[in-house]
């Protein structure tokens, strides 16, 4: 299969994020692409290809027009108050407060799109995050010229990012942007399968209302892991949306067999609403090392995940999203892949 990739993931570095208290340099960083990419070449995958560049359009069809200008200016914006470092948010908005009308000063709006104090805006994240975009772009259209599989390396990931939040090292949601994009060219039905450790509640909350996307999550029990605030099991989506969202919250500790049974059952529930294109967000943090997780599994079930999901004989996008036992992140994201390809 071919696999997309930019070095311009290297334009966002975040010096460090504010975990239980401590300001902590970033989990999420530049090394971590470097060693999926490294072990890519090793197991010789497939070809690695450029991205294309795509106009702001497909984003726009996603996002919020005040989330992406925020993203694009925030950081000259906070250089202009005088400011050292990276953008964070100070605060957010909640109940009696108000919501009806967008802050103007930037910490306002910082506080108005965002939901944590963990994702900095540097001077040249933004190009780092378009381009991670782009890549999962690319990848939709290698999936639209006929091939059965193509691996996003996307890089800053995208599953926490709502249509106007950002947020868990996440600022646009590339897989959702990739599905959405698949939708507008023609498909009928896209089915979101995502098997980060994190509860993907940005993709969930841009398709709850819609039944053309069927989002499936396997996570940290939001009682335990954060986002804390959504990724509960009776979610199920609302209005026409309702039945096409499905979580399953699974505890720390959890081992191969709870987490086989719940991705089985995800995929038969895929399998039954035969959709045209599967999009997997593809966090490895579920690995027994990770450092920010807390389940068990080990470097051949990441091969088995593979191998299931190829079960559903669907043209597969698989999109890069967390990971963090930095180590081994490459075995365990390309053992998914191989365990794809059979
Ligand atoms: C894409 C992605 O995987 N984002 C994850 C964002 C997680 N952010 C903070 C997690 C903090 C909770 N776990 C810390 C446990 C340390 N022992
Ligand atoms: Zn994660």
């Amino acid at each position: 299969m071919k696999i997309v990739y930019s070095a311009d993931h290297f334009l966002h570095h975040a010096p460090g994020e504010l975990l239980f208290g401590e300001f902590v340099p970033a989990f999420e960083k530049p090394e971590r692409a470097e060693l999926v990419l490294a072990r890519v070449r090793e197991m010789e995958l497939g070809e690695v290809i450029a991205p294309q560049i795509f106009p702001l359009e497909p984003i726009t069809r996603v996002h919020a027009p005040g989330l992406m200008e925020l993203l694009q200016s925030a950081h000259k914006e906070w250089v202009e108050l005088g400011r050292s470092g990276a953008a964070y948010p100070y605060t957010w908005p909640t109940r009696g407060m108000r919501m009806d009308r967008v802050p103007t000063s930037l910490d306002g709006r910082l506080a108005f799109y965002s939901f944590d104090c963990g994702t900095a805006l540097t001077a040249t994240s933004w190009q780092a995050i378009k381009s991670s975009v782009d890549v999962a772009l690319t990848g939709a259209t290698l999936l639209q010229g006929g091939e059965r599989a193509a691996f996003s390396l996307c890089r800053p990931p995208g599953h926490h990012a709502g249509a106007d939040h950002y947020g868990g090292y996440c600022f646009l949601n590339n897989a959702a942007i990739a599905a959405q994009k698949l939708l507008d060219d023609g498909a009928k039905r896209v089915a979101i399968l995502d098997v980060d450790y994190h509860h993907g509640n940005g993709t969930q909350q841009i398709f709850y209302n819609r039944d053309d996307v069927f989002f499936v999550s396997l996570h940290g029990h939001p009682d335990q892991e954060y986002p804390y605030l959504l990724g509960f099991e009776d979610e199920k989506g609302a209005g026409k949306g309702e039945g096409y969202n499905l979580n399953f919250p699974l505890h720390w500790g959890t081992e191969w067999p709870g987490y086989e049974a719940a991705l089985q059952e995800g995929i038969k529930r895929i399998a039954a609403y035969a959709p045209d294109v599967v999009v997997v967000s593809l966090g490895v943090d579920t690995y027994k090392d990770d450092p920010i997780s807390h389940f068990k599994l080990e470097h051949e079930h990441f091969t088995r995940i593979g191998a299931m999901i190829k079960a559903l004989n669907k043209p597969t996008l698989f999109v890069m999203e967390g990971g963090y036992a930095v180590a081994e992140i490459g075995i365990n994201a390309v053992n998914v892949l191989t365990g794809f390809k059979g």
